[in-house]
Protein backbone atom coordinates (compact mmCIF):
# COMPACT_ATOMS: atom_id res chain seq x y z
CA UNK A 1 0.00 0.00 0.00
CA UNK A 2 3.04 2.24 0.44
CA UNK A 3 5.30 1.36 -1.89
CA UNK A 4 6.14 4.87 -2.94
CA UNK A 5 7.59 5.48 0.76
CA UNK A 6 8.91 2.40 1.28
CA UNK A 7 11.13 3.00 -1.93
CA UNK A 8 11.97 6.36 -0.23
CA UNK A 9 12.71 4.43 3.09
CA UNK A 10 15.07 1.60 1.23
CA UNK A 11 17.26 5.07 0.23
CA UNK A 12 17.64 6.29 3.72
CA UNK A 13 18.45 3.18 4.75
CA UNK A 14 20.92 2.40 2.26
CA UNK A 15 22.82 5.55 3.22
CA UNK A 16 22.65 5.01 6.79
CA UNK A 17 24.41 1.48 6.52
CA UNK A 18 27.19 2.76 4.42
CA UNK A 19 27.77 5.23 7.06
CA UNK A 20 27.59 2.97 9.90
CA UNK A 21 29.65 0.55 7.52
CA UNK A 22 32.63 3.37 6.41
CA UNK A 23 32.61 4.87 10.00
CA UNK A 24 32.40 2.30 11.86
CA UNK A 25 35.53 0.44 10.73
CA UNK A 26 37.30 3.34 11.86
CA UNK A 27 35.87 2.68 15.12
CA UNK A 28 37.86 -0.18 16.36
CA UNK A 29 40.90 1.73 15.14
CA UNK A 30 40.27 3.97 17.84
CA UNK A 31 40.24 0.86 19.96
CA UNK A 32 43.21 -0.43 19.08
CA UNK A 33 45.20 3.07 19.55
CA UNK A 34 44.20 2.91 22.94
CA UNK A 35 46.59 -0.07 23.46
CA UNK A 36 49.14 1.50 22.04
CA UNK A 37 48.65 0.51 18.50
CA UNK A 38 48.48 2.40 15.79
CA UNK A 39 46.78 1.43 12.20
CA UNK A 40 46.63 5.09 11.17
CA UNK A 41 50.02 5.98 9.31
CA UNK A 42 49.22 2.34 7.62
CA UNK A 43 45.99 4.44 5.93
CA UNK A 44 47.63 7.14 5.67
CA UNK A 45 45.46 9.39 7.65
CA UNK A 46 46.18 10.88 11.07
CA UNK A 47 44.59 10.32 14.56
CA UNK A 48 42.05 12.93 13.88
CA UNK A 49 40.82 12.78 10.34
CA UNK A 50 40.22 9.19 11.91
CA UNK A 51 38.21 9.71 14.55
CA UNK A 52 36.28 12.61 12.85
CA UNK A 53 35.36 9.81 10.38
CA UNK A 54 34.33 7.93 12.59
CA UNK A 55 32.12 10.46 14.80
CA UNK A 56 30.50 11.99 11.79
CA UNK A 57 29.58 9.10 10.08
CA UNK A 58 28.42 7.17 12.70
CA UNK A 59 26.99 9.52 15.35
CA UNK A 60 25.44 11.45 12.36
CA UNK A 61 24.82 10.33 9.27
CA UNK A 62 23.87 6.80 10.57
CA UNK A 63 21.48 7.95 13.30
CA UNK A 64 19.71 10.55 11.06
CA UNK A 65 19.19 8.81 7.61
CA UNK A 66 18.16 5.33 9.85
CA UNK A 67 15.88 7.72 11.78
CA UNK A 68 14.50 9.52 9.04
CA UNK A 69 13.95 6.97 7.05
CA UNK A 70 12.39 4.69 9.92
CA UNK A 71 10.22 7.34 11.26
CA UNK A 72 8.57 8.04 7.59
CA UNK A 73 7.65 4.27 7.87
CA UNK A 74 6.49 4.52 10.95
CA UNK A 75 4.10 7.37 10.17
CA UNK A 76 2.40 6.26 7.05
CA UNK A 77 1.45 3.23 8.99
CA UNK A 78 0.28 4.51 12.32
CA UNK A 79 -1.84 7.30 10.52
CA UNK A 80 -2.61 4.64 7.54
CA UNK A 81 -2.20 7.40 4.83
CA UNK A 82 0.39 8.69 2.14
CA UNK A 83 2.86 11.62 2.67
CA UNK A 84 0.82 15.04 2.05
CA UNK A 85 3.96 15.21 -0.85
CA UNK A 86 6.06 12.51 -1.30
CA UNK A 87 8.15 14.83 -3.46
CA UNK A 88 8.94 17.36 -0.99
CA UNK A 89 10.39 14.41 1.37
CA UNK A 90 12.62 13.45 -1.65
CA UNK A 91 13.70 16.54 -1.78
CA UNK A 92 14.80 16.80 1.76
CA UNK A 93 16.98 13.44 1.10
CA UNK A 94 18.32 14.87 -1.78
CA UNK A 95 19.60 18.06 0.27
CA UNK A 96 20.55 15.93 3.54
CA UNK A 97 22.70 13.40 1.10
CA UNK A 98 23.98 16.80 -1.11
CA UNK A 99 25.23 17.85 2.49
CA UNK A 100 26.87 14.48 3.30
CA UNK A 101 28.88 14.75 0.34
CA UNK A 102 30.25 18.07 0.76
CA UNK A 103 31.03 17.34 4.61
CA UNK A 104 32.57 14.42 3.34
CA UNK A 105 34.63 16.34 0.75
CA UNK A 106 35.93 17.95 3.14
CA UNK A 107 36.80 14.97 5.73
CA UNK A 108 37.99 12.97 3.32
CA UNK A 109 40.48 15.48 1.72
CA UNK A 110 41.70 16.14 5.52
CA UNK A 111 40.64 19.93 5.61
CA UNK A 112 38.24 19.51 8.55
CA UNK A 113 39.64 16.97 10.89
CA UNK A 114 37.86 18.61 14.19
CA UNK A 115 35.46 15.68 15.52
CA UNK A 116 31.50 15.28 15.18
CA UNK A 117 31.75 18.32 17.58
CA UNK A 118 33.48 20.59 15.40
CA UNK A 119 34.09 22.89 18.22
CA UNK A 120 36.41 26.62 16.98
CA UNK A 121 38.78 27.84 16.45
CA UNK A 122 39.72 24.28 15.08
CA UNK A 123 38.65 25.21 11.64
CA UNK A 124 37.73 23.23 8.76
CA UNK A 125 36.85 24.05 5.49
CA UNK A 126 34.04 25.44 4.46
CA UNK A 127 32.09 22.62 2.68
CA UNK A 128 32.58 20.94 5.83
CA UNK A 129 30.01 23.37 7.84
CA UNK A 130 27.88 24.14 4.69
CA UNK A 131 27.17 20.36 3.98
CA UNK A 132 26.04 19.48 7.72
CA UNK A 133 23.94 22.35 7.84
CA UNK A 134 22.23 21.23 4.50
CA UNK A 135 21.79 18.10 6.83
CA UNK A 136 19.30 19.66 9.33
CA UNK A 137 17.67 21.59 6.48
CA UNK A 138 16.81 18.43 4.90
CA UNK A 139 15.37 17.28 8.31
CA UNK A 140 13.45 20.72 8.43
CA UNK A 141 11.83 19.84 5.06
CA UNK A 142 10.71 16.17 6.00
CA UNK A 143 9.28 17.17 9.08
CA UNK A 144 7.54 19.95 7.85
CA UNK A 145 6.22 16.92 5.57
CA UNK A 146 5.54 14.53 8.30
CA UNK A 147 3.64 17.05 10.68
CA UNK A 148 1.23 18.68 7.58
CA UNK A 149 0.51 14.84 7.36
CA UNK A 150 -0.39 14.33 10.38
CA UNK A 151 -2.24 17.89 10.58
CA UNK A 152 -4.86 16.06 7.59
CA UNK A 153 -5.19 13.23 9.79
CA UNK A 154 -6.37 15.17 12.93
CA UNK A 155 -8.69 16.88 10.91
CA UNK A 156 -9.98 13.73 9.66
CA UNK A 157 -10.17 12.00 12.63
CA UNK A 158 -10.96 14.58 15.36
CA UNK A 159 -11.55 13.36 19.09
CA UNK A 160 -9.61 10.64 18.01
CA UNK A 161 -6.04 9.75 20.60
CA UNK A 162 -3.17 9.93 18.03
CA UNK A 163 -1.66 6.62 17.62
CA UNK A 164 1.29 5.95 19.72
CA UNK A 165 3.52 5.22 17.15
CA UNK A 166 3.16 8.46 15.40
CA UNK A 167 2.69 10.59 18.96
CA UNK A 168 6.59 9.44 19.09
CA UNK A 169 7.35 10.50 15.47
CA UNK A 170 5.81 13.96 16.28
CA UNK A 171 7.70 14.47 19.79
CA UNK A 172 10.65 13.35 17.77
CA UNK A 173 10.86 15.49 15.45
CA UNK A 174 9.22 18.80 16.78
CA UNK A 175 12.41 18.11 19.43
CA UNK A 176 14.61 18.43 16.74
CA UNK A 177 13.57 21.37 15.27
CA UNK A 178 13.88 22.71 18.13
CA UNK A 179 17.19 21.19 19.10
CA UNK A 180 18.43 21.78 15.98
CA UNK A 181 17.78 26.37 16.04
CA UNK A 182 21.18 26.23 18.29
CA UNK A 183 23.73 24.62 15.57
CA UNK A 184 21.70 26.38 12.81
CA UNK A 185 22.67 30.07 14.48
CA UNK A 186 25.96 28.47 15.30
CA UNK A 187 26.56 28.06 11.73
CA UNK A 188 24.91 30.24 9.95
CA UNK A 189 26.35 33.27 12.26
CA UNK A 190 29.69 32.03 13.19
CA UNK A 191 31.16 29.07 11.78
CA UNK A 192 30.03 29.37 8.21
CA UNK A 193 31.34 32.93 7.49
CA UNK A 194 33.75 32.45 9.41
CA UNK A 195 35.15 29.64 7.76
CA UNK A 196 34.57 31.73 4.28
CA UNK A 197 37.25 34.40 5.53
CA UNK A 198 34.22 37.03 6.44
CA UNK A 199 34.81 37.28 9.92
CA UNK A 200 38.44 37.42 11.07
CA UNK A 201 37.84 35.68 14.70
CA UNK A 202 35.38 33.57 16.49
CA UNK A 203 33.77 33.44 19.62
CA UNK A 204 34.70 29.65 21.05
CA UNK A 205 32.71 30.12 24.13
CA UNK A 206 29.14 31.04 22.40
CA UNK A 207 29.97 28.61 19.63
CA UNK A 208 30.29 25.92 22.18
CA UNK A 209 27.31 26.82 24.21
CA UNK A 210 25.11 26.98 20.61
CA UNK A 211 26.05 23.78 19.43
CA UNK A 212 25.53 22.13 23.49
CA UNK A 213 22.10 23.78 23.11
CA UNK A 214 21.55 21.23 20.35
CA UNK A 215 24.00 18.71 21.39
CA UNK A 216 22.28 17.62 24.03
CA UNK A 217 18.53 17.25 22.96
CA UNK A 218 20.62 15.24 19.85
CA UNK A 219 20.89 12.59 21.91
CA UNK A 220 17.15 12.44 22.56
CA UNK A 221 16.73 12.41 18.83
CA UNK A 222 18.32 9.56 18.77
CA UNK A 223 16.80 7.86 21.26
CA UNK A 224 13.19 8.98 20.77
CA UNK A 225 12.57 6.40 17.85
CA UNK A 226 14.19 3.93 20.05
CA UNK A 227 11.30 4.24 22.43
CA UNK A 228 8.83 4.20 19.38
CA UNK A 229 9.93 0.45 18.63
CA UNK A 230 10.35 -0.35 22.67
CA UNK A 231 7.08 0.73 23.54
CA UNK A 232 4.63 -0.13 20.38
CA UNK A 233 6.87 -3.01 17.99
CA UNK A 234 9.12 -4.71 21.03
CA UNK A 235 6.16 -5.70 22.95
CA UNK A 236 4.56 -7.78 20.24
CA UNK A 237 7.55 -9.29 19.36
CA UNK A 238 8.02 -10.73 23.12
CA UNK A 239 4.58 -12.10 22.92
CA UNK A 240 2.88 -9.58 25.31
CA UNK A 241 1.28 -6.25 25.69
CA UNK A 242 2.48 -2.09 26.44
CA UNK A 243 1.98 -2.04 29.99
CA UNK A 244 0.84 1.58 30.05
CA UNK A 245 0.37 3.70 26.95
CA UNK A 246 -0.42 6.65 28.87
CA UNK A 247 2.89 6.66 31.06
CA UNK A 248 4.11 6.23 27.45
CA UNK A 249 3.10 8.70 26.35
CA UNK A 250 3.89 11.10 29.60
CA UNK A 251 7.36 10.02 29.28
CA UNK A 252 7.69 10.83 25.65
CA UNK A 253 6.03 14.84 26.75
CA UNK A 254 8.55 14.56 29.20
CA UNK A 255 11.22 14.40 27.01
CA UNK A 256 10.41 17.31 25.04
CA UNK A 257 9.96 19.69 27.82
CA UNK A 258 13.48 19.02 29.21
CA UNK A 259 15.46 17.80 26.54
CA UNK A 260 16.82 21.40 25.47
CA UNK A 261 17.56 23.06 28.94
CA UNK A 262 20.46 20.83 29.68
CA UNK A 263 23.16 21.28 27.66
CA UNK A 264 25.07 23.16 30.25
CA UNK A 265 25.96 19.77 31.66
CA UNK A 266 28.20 19.37 28.65
CA UNK A 267 30.17 22.88 29.86
CA UNK A 268 30.41 22.32 33.54
CA UNK A 269 34.32 22.97 33.29
CA UNK A 270 33.94 25.96 30.63
CA UNK A 271 34.31 29.18 32.22
CA UNK A 272 32.44 32.44 31.44
CA UNK A 273 28.79 30.72 32.52
CA UNK A 274 27.39 31.00 36.20
CA UNK A 275 27.48 28.75 38.46
CA UNK A 276 23.71 29.00 39.28
CA UNK A 277 22.93 28.18 35.15
CA UNK A 278 25.08 24.93 35.72
CA UNK A 279 23.61 24.39 39.19
CA UNK A 280 19.60 24.59 36.97
CA UNK A 281 20.48 22.80 34.15
CA UNK A 282 22.07 19.82 36.18
CA UNK A 283 18.15 20.12 37.73
CA UNK A 284 16.98 19.74 34.56
CA UNK A 285 19.29 16.66 33.28
CA UNK A 286 17.92 14.41 36.19
CA UNK A 287 14.56 16.04 35.26
CA UNK A 288 15.16 14.55 31.68
CA UNK A 289 16.39 10.98 32.85
CA UNK A 290 12.80 10.56 34.46
CA UNK A 291 11.34 9.61 32.13
CA UNK A 292 14.02 6.99 31.23
CA UNK A 293 13.38 5.61 34.32
CA UNK A 294 9.73 5.55 33.66
CA UNK A 295 10.49 3.26 30.45
CA UNK A 296 12.12 0.87 32.04
CA UNK A 297 9.53 0.56 34.02
CA UNK A 298 7.16 0.52 31.45
CA UNK A 299 9.22 -1.95 28.87
CA UNK A 300 10.08 -4.38 31.87
CA UNK A 301 6.46 -4.69 32.72
CA UNK A 302 5.55 -4.96 29.11
CA UNK A 303 8.44 -7.72 28.36
CA UNK A 304 6.82 -9.28 31.86
CA UNK A 305 3.58 -10.03 30.08
CA UNK A 306 5.14 -11.41 27.20
CA UNK A 307 7.41 -13.72 29.07
CA UNK A 308 4.37 -14.95 31.46
CA UNK A 309 2.33 -15.60 28.40
CA UNK A 310 4.81 -17.59 27.60
CA UNK A 311 4.64 -19.91 30.48
CA UNK A 312 7.05 -17.93 32.39
CA UNK A 313 6.33 -18.41 36.10
CA UNK A 314 8.01 -17.25 38.95
CA UNK A 315 10.01 -14.30 40.09
CA UNK A 316 12.35 -14.11 36.83
CA UNK A 317 10.93 -16.75 35.16
CA UNK A 318 9.42 -14.84 32.45
CA UNK A 319 12.59 -13.82 31.43
CA UNK A 320 13.73 -16.81 30.21
CA UNK A 321 11.09 -17.41 28.64
CA UNK A 322 11.80 -14.27 26.09
CA UNK A 323 12.44 -14.66 22.58
CA UNK A 324 16.39 -14.67 23.44
CA UNK A 325 16.87 -16.86 20.09
CA UNK A 326 15.30 -14.31 17.69
CA UNK A 327 17.50 -11.51 16.71
CA UNK A 328 15.39 -8.79 16.78
CA UNK A 329 13.83 -9.20 19.59
CA UNK A 330 17.72 -10.06 21.65
CA UNK A 331 19.29 -6.89 20.16
CA UNK A 332 16.70 -4.88 21.46
CA UNK A 333 16.56 -6.35 24.92
CA UNK A 334 20.32 -6.70 24.85
CA UNK A 335 20.44 -2.72 23.95
CA UNK A 336 18.45 -1.98 27.11
CA UNK A 337 20.49 -4.48 29.28
CA UNK A 338 23.58 -2.01 28.25
CA UNK A 339 21.34 1.35 28.22
CA UNK A 340 21.23 0.44 31.61
CA UNK A 341 24.55 0.99 32.52
CA UNK A 342 24.89 4.08 30.43
CA UNK A 343 22.15 5.84 31.90
CA UNK A 344 24.03 5.36 35.26
CA UNK A 345 26.63 6.84 34.09
CA UNK A 346 24.58 9.37 32.77
CA UNK A 347 23.68 10.48 36.32
CA UNK A 348 27.27 10.12 37.66
CA UNK A 349 28.26 12.91 34.36
CA UNK A 350 25.43 15.05 35.10
CA UNK A 351 26.59 15.10 38.82
CA UNK A 352 28.32 18.82 38.68
CA UNK A 353 31.24 17.37 41.34
CA UNK A 354 31.49 13.95 39.56
CA UNK A 355 31.64 15.31 36.26
CA UNK A 356 34.95 17.04 36.79
CA UNK A 357 36.63 13.29 37.33
CA UNK A 358 35.28 12.34 34.37
CA UNK A 359 34.96 15.34 31.94
CA UNK A 360 37.36 15.02 29.02
CA UNK A 361 38.42 11.60 30.13
CA UNK A 362 37.41 7.82 28.40
CA UNK A 363 34.83 7.48 30.55
CA UNK A 364 32.72 10.16 28.27
CA UNK A 365 33.26 7.73 25.14
CA UNK A 366 32.43 4.35 27.06
CA UNK A 367 29.10 6.10 28.02
CA UNK A 368 28.55 7.30 25.07
CA UNK A 369 28.97 3.90 23.29
CA UNK A 370 26.77 2.44 25.96
CA UNK A 371 23.77 5.08 24.76
CA UNK A 372 24.12 6.32 20.98
CA UNK A 373 26.24 3.25 20.16
CA UNK A 374 23.86 0.30 21.98
CA UNK A 375 20.30 1.52 23.04
CA UNK A 376 20.21 3.39 19.71
CA UNK A 377 22.64 1.27 16.95
CA UNK A 378 21.78 -2.08 18.89
CA UNK A 379 18.30 -1.55 18.57
CA UNK A 380 18.76 -0.26 14.91
CA UNK A 381 19.82 -3.49 14.15
CA UNK A 382 17.20 -5.35 15.94
CA UNK A 383 14.47 -2.93 13.91
CA UNK A 384 16.84 -3.63 10.46
CA UNK A 385 16.51 -7.38 10.83
CA UNK A 386 12.44 -6.93 10.71
CA UNK A 387 12.51 -4.08 8.68
CA UNK A 388 14.86 -4.77 5.38
CA UNK A 389 12.82 -8.28 4.89
CA UNK A 390 9.34 -6.33 5.00
CA UNK A 391 10.96 -3.56 2.22
CA UNK A 392 12.54 -5.85 -0.31
CA UNK A 393 10.37 -8.57 0.25
CA UNK A 394 13.63 -10.77 0.61
CA UNK A 395 13.89 -12.97 3.31
CA UNK A 396 16.44 -12.58 6.18
CA UNK A 397 19.83 -14.12 4.34
CA UNK A 398 21.28 -15.81 7.68
CA UNK A 399 19.28 -15.97 11.36
CA UNK A 400 21.89 -17.91 12.91
CA UNK A 401 24.50 -15.05 12.22
CA UNK A 402 22.13 -12.53 12.96
CA UNK A 403 21.90 -13.92 16.46
CA UNK A 404 25.87 -14.30 16.54
CA UNK A 405 25.81 -10.23 15.40
CA UNK A 406 23.54 -9.39 18.26
CA UNK A 407 25.51 -11.02 20.67
CA UNK A 408 28.83 -10.71 20.06
CA UNK A 409 27.90 -6.43 19.82
CA UNK A 410 26.78 -6.86 23.57
CA UNK A 411 30.27 -8.74 24.66
CA UNK A 412 31.94 -6.69 22.66
CA UNK A 413 30.17 -3.36 24.05
CA UNK A 414 30.24 -4.58 27.65
CA UNK A 415 34.02 -4.90 27.15
CA UNK A 416 35.35 -1.84 25.43
CA UNK A 417 32.76 0.07 27.59
CA UNK A 418 34.01 -1.20 30.69
CA UNK A 419 37.40 -0.58 29.63
CA UNK A 420 36.92 3.08 28.75
CA UNK A 421 35.10 3.72 31.82
CA UNK A 422 37.68 2.27 33.84
CA UNK A 423 40.45 3.91 32.59
CA UNK A 424 38.58 7.14 32.59
CA UNK A 425 38.92 7.17 36.59
CA UNK A 426 42.38 6.66 36.26
CA UNK A 427 42.46 9.70 34.58
CA UNK A 428 43.20 8.84 30.46
CA UNK A 429 42.18 11.58 28.46
CA UNK A 430 39.67 11.34 25.30
CA UNK A 431 40.44 12.41 22.06
CA UNK A 432 43.81 11.48 22.21
CA UNK A 433 46.17 9.17 20.11
CA UNK A 434 47.54 7.45 23.10
CA UNK A 435 49.91 5.33 20.46
CA UNK A 436 52.41 8.10 20.60
CA UNK A 437 51.49 9.59 24.19
CA UNK A 438 54.79 9.48 26.22
CA UNK A 439 52.95 9.90 29.46
CA UNK A 440 51.10 6.86 29.27
CA UNK A 441 50.69 4.97 32.50
CA UNK A 442 50.69 1.90 33.61
CA UNK A 443 47.97 0.97 35.55
CA UNK A 444 46.09 1.76 31.83
CA UNK A 445 47.13 -1.19 30.26
CA UNK A 446 44.84 -3.32 31.76
CA UNK A 447 41.59 -1.07 31.18
CA UNK A 448 42.97 -0.89 27.67
CA UNK A 449 42.86 -4.14 26.85
CA UNK A 450 39.61 -4.40 27.44
CA UNK A 451 38.88 -2.00 25.50
CA UNK A 452 40.92 -3.37 22.72
CA UNK A 453 39.60 -6.57 23.03
CA UNK A 454 36.29 -5.28 23.07
CA UNK A 455 36.31 -3.11 19.91
CA UNK A 456 37.51 -5.85 17.92
CA UNK A 457 34.92 -7.75 18.77
CA UNK A 458 32.81 -4.94 18.12
CA UNK A 459 34.09 -5.31 14.60
CA UNK A 460 33.49 -8.60 13.88
CA UNK A 461 29.78 -7.66 14.67
CA UNK A 462 29.78 -4.81 12.47
CA UNK A 463 30.90 -6.82 9.91
CA UNK A 464 28.52 -9.48 10.57
CA UNK A 465 25.63 -6.37 10.68
CA UNK A 466 26.48 -5.00 7.32
CA UNK A 467 26.98 -7.90 5.25
CA UNK A 468 23.94 -9.90 6.75
CA UNK A 469 21.49 -7.35 5.98
CA UNK A 470 23.36 -6.80 2.30
CA UNK A 471 22.79 -9.66 1.84
CA UNK A 472 19.19 -9.52 2.73
CA UNK A 473 18.44 -6.51 0.69
CA UNK A 474 20.00 -7.55 -2.37
CA UNK A 475 20.51 -11.48 -2.56
CA UNK A 476 18.49 -13.09 -0.46
CA UNK A 477 15.69 -15.19 -1.57
CA UNK A 478 12.60 -13.77 -2.16
CA UNK A 479 9.13 -14.37 -0.74
CA UNK A 480 9.25 -12.78 2.63
CA UNK A 481 6.08 -12.47 4.39
CA UNK A 482 7.20 -9.97 7.03
CA UNK A 483 4.87 -7.33 8.87
CA UNK A 484 5.58 -4.44 10.66
CA UNK A 485 5.40 -5.62 14.61
CA UNK A 486 2.45 -3.49 16.07
CA UNK A 487 2.18 -4.01 20.11
CA UNK A 488 -1.48 -3.18 21.76
CA UNK A 489 -1.85 -1.78 24.72
CA UNK A 490 -2.78 -3.75 27.94
CA UNK A 491 -4.75 -0.53 29.25
CA UNK A 492 -6.33 1.62 26.82
CA UNK A 493 -4.94 5.11 24.81
CA UNK A 494 -8.25 6.57 25.68
CA UNK A 495 -6.76 6.59 29.49
CA UNK A 496 -4.63 9.07 28.43
CA UNK A 497 -5.64 12.56 29.75
CA UNK A 498 -6.88 15.07 26.84
CA UNK A 499 -4.06 17.38 27.73
CA UNK A 500 -1.77 15.32 26.06
CA UNK A 501 -3.47 15.43 22.99
CA UNK A 502 -3.19 19.61 23.53
CA UNK A 503 0.70 20.10 21.33
CA UNK A 504 0.37 24.23 21.74
CA UNK A 505 0.61 23.61 25.58
CA UNK A 506 3.19 20.95 25.46
CA UNK A 507 5.15 23.57 22.86
CA UNK A 508 4.55 26.51 25.06
CA UNK A 509 5.93 25.20 28.10
CA UNK A 510 9.01 23.16 25.91
CA UNK A 511 9.43 27.40 24.95
CA UNK A 512 8.64 28.84 28.16
CA UNK A 513 11.48 26.28 29.37
CA UNK A 514 14.31 26.96 27.16
CA UNK A 515 13.78 31.15 27.22
CA UNK A 516 14.44 30.44 31.57
CA UNK A 517 17.35 27.78 30.84
CA UNK A 518 19.16 29.45 27.80
CA UNK A 519 17.74 32.99 27.42
CA UNK A 520 19.89 35.03 29.88
CA UNK A 521 22.97 32.95 29.70
CA UNK A 522 22.83 33.46 25.64
CA UNK A 523 22.00 37.23 26.13
CA UNK A 524 24.98 37.63 28.47
CA UNK A 525 27.15 35.62 26.11
CA UNK A 526 25.98 37.60 22.85
CA UNK A 527 26.17 41.05 25.03
CA UNK A 528 30.05 40.73 25.92
CA UNK A 529 30.92 38.45 22.93
CA UNK A 530 33.98 39.73 21.42
CA UNK A 531 36.30 39.77 18.15
CA UNK A 532 36.93 36.23 18.92
CA UNK A 533 39.75 33.75 18.06
CA UNK A 534 41.51 33.49 14.63
CA UNK A 535 41.24 30.28 13.21
CA UNK A 536 43.32 27.14 14.13
CA UNK A 537 44.87 24.53 11.72
CA UNK A 538 46.81 21.57 13.99
CA UNK A 539 46.57 18.73 12.08
FE1 LIG B 1 24.75 11.32 27.85
C1 LIG B 1 27.76 12.97 27.42
C2 LIG B 1 24.31 12.85 30.87
C3 LIG B 1 21.67 9.81 28.18
C4 LIG B 1 24.86 10.38 24.54
N1 LIG B 1 26.06 11.60 26.29
C5 LIG B 1 27.25 12.28 26.34
C6 LIG B 1 27.88 12.20 25.06
C7 LIG B 1 27.03 11.51 24.23
C8 LIG B 1 25.91 11.12 25.02
C9 LIG B 1 27.20 11.22 22.76
O1 LIG B 1 25.48 15.23 32.35
C10 LIG B 1 29.26 12.75 24.71
C11 LIG B 1 29.23 14.12 24.10
C12 LIG B 1 30.63 14.53 23.75
O2 LIG B 1 31.14 14.04 22.73
O3 LIG B 1 31.21 15.33 24.48
N2 LIG B 1 23.31 11.30 29.29
C13 LIG B 1 23.34 11.96 30.45
C14 LIG B 1 22.15 11.62 31.23
C15 LIG B 1 21.42 10.75 30.47
C16 LIG B 1 22.13 10.57 29.25
C17 LIG B 1 21.80 12.11 32.59
N3 LIG B 1 23.52 10.28 26.62
C18 LIG B 1 22.28 9.78 26.94
C19 LIG B 1 21.70 9.16 25.79
C20 LIG B 1 22.59 9.31 24.76
C21 LIG B 1 23.73 10.03 25.30
C22 LIG B 1 20.33 8.50 25.78
C23 LIG B 1 22.52 8.89 23.35
C24 LIG B 1 21.53 8.24 22.80
N4 LIG B 1 25.84 12.65 28.93
C25 LIG B 1 25.45 13.19 30.11
C26 LIG B 1 26.43 14.20 30.51
C27 LIG B 1 27.41 14.24 29.53
C28 LIG B 1 27.01 13.24 28.56
C29 LIG B 1 26.41 15.05 31.70
C30 LIG B 1 28.65 15.15 29.49
C31 LIG B 1 29.85 14.44 29.97
C32 LIG B 1 31.08 15.31 29.83
O4 LIG B 1 31.57 15.78 30.85
O5 LIG B 1 31.56 15.53 28.71
C33 LIG B 1 20.06 10.17 30.87
O6 LIG B 1 19.08 10.61 29.98
C34 LIG B 1 20.11 8.70 30.97
C35 LIG B 1 18.79 8.12 31.46
C36 LIG B 1 18.75 6.64 31.21
C37 LIG B 1 18.36 5.74 32.09
C38 LIG B 1 18.37 4.28 31.72
C39 LIG B 1 16.97 3.75 31.50
C40 LIG B 1 17.02 2.32 31.08
C41 LIG B 1 16.14 1.76 30.21
C42 LIG B 1 16.24 0.30 29.86
C43 LIG B 1 15.76 -0.52 31.00
C44 LIG B 1 15.45 -1.90 30.59
C45 LIG B 1 16.11 -2.95 31.02
C46 LIG B 1 15.61 -4.25 30.50
C47 LIG B 1 17.25 -2.86 31.95
C48 LIG B 1 17.90 6.11 33.44
C49 LIG B 1 15.03 2.55 29.60
C50 LIG B 1 16.20 -5.40 31.11
C51 LIG B 1 15.31 -6.55 31.13
C52 LIG B 1 15.22 -7.47 30.17
C53 LIG B 1 14.51 -8.69 30.48
C54 LIG B 1 15.78 -7.32 28.84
Amino acid sequence: MFAREDRLVRWHLLIAFIALAVGGLFGPLQALNRMGISLYPVLGISYYQGLTLHGVLVALVWTTFFICGFLIFVTVRSLNRSLVSLGAAWIAFWVMLVGVVAAGYAILTNQASVLYTFYPPLRAHASFYIGLTLVVVGTWILSAGLFVTYRRWRGQNPGKATPLMAFGVLVTFILWDLATLGVAAEMLFQLIPWSLGWLGGIDALLARTLFWYFGHPLVYFWLLPVYVSWYTMLPKQAGGRLFSDPMARLAFLLLLVFSVPVGLHHQFADPGIGHGWKALHTILTFSVAFPSLLTAFNVIASLEIGGRARGGAGLFGWVVRLPWGEPSFAAQALAMLLFAFGGVGGFINASYNLNLIVHNTAWVPGHLHLTVGSAVTLTFAGVAYWLVPLLTGRQLWHRGLALAQVYLWFFGMALFSFGMHWAGVLGQPRRTDMATAVYRLAEWSVPDLFTGVGGTILLLSLILLVVNVAMTAFFAARGAVVEMPKAEPAGGAEAAPWIFERWSVWLAVTAVLIVIGYGPVLFELVRTTTAGSPPFRVW
